[in-house]
């Protein structure tokens, strides 16, 4: 039974063609990930992977430096350059929905780009994830290449947001 199948993995890798295997281009990435650095001298930095499948783009954050308790403003921005020492190379809002925005409420009058706001369980590092539906890495509203800021405060539909304390550029995992 062995050498049966010795025989039969043998005639299987003389079967694959190498040139053809080499020249195959590199399957496209369904996620991405961004370094997130501080900003405006917060303590705030960590990770955020980003996975597409059927329901959506799913949003996994590893933060470091919360208060707990606090509720922090999570968004996408629409330039990828998080190089200004306060993030404003950042520039807005990514892609809004209604003129309103700056809610992260699962309404029509939040930005595509608002995500659910953190709100820090406990002191340090917090973890998490959720789905959204309204953005994609490279299809439906792109978010491949822009940045992810946090803001340092709750999301305030009335009141300009508070000041940018995090910043990563999206970047393919390859
Ligand atoms: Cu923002």
């Amino acid at each position: 039974m062995s050498n049966f199948l010795l025989i039969l993995s043998s005639l299987a890798c003389q079967k694959l063609p190498t040139s053809n295997y080499q020249n195959t281009p590199s399957e496209s990435s369904n996620k991405a990930h961004a370094e997130m650095f501080s900003k405006n001298g917060s303590k705030i930095s960590g990770m955020v992977h980003f996975k597409e499948n059927k329901e959506g783009l799913i949003v996994h954050y590893q933060i470091n430096g919360f208060k707990k308790g606090k509720s922090y403003g999570f968004h996408i921005h629409e330039n990828g350059d998080c190089s200004a020492q306060d993030a404003k190379s950042a520039g807005k809002h990514y892609m809004p929905i209604a003129p309103t925005g700056g809610t992260s409420l699962d309404s029509s009058q939040k930005h595509g780009g608002d995500l659910p706001q953190i709100e820090a369980t406990h002191d340090g590092m917090n973890e998490g994830s959720f789905i959204v539906k309204e953005i994609s890495l490279k299809e439906k509203n792109p978010i491949l290449y822009k940045s992810i800021i946090i803001h340092d405060g709750p999301d305030n539909i009335k009141k300009k947001s508070a000041p940018k304390i995090a910043c990563g550029v999206i970047t393919e995992t390859i």
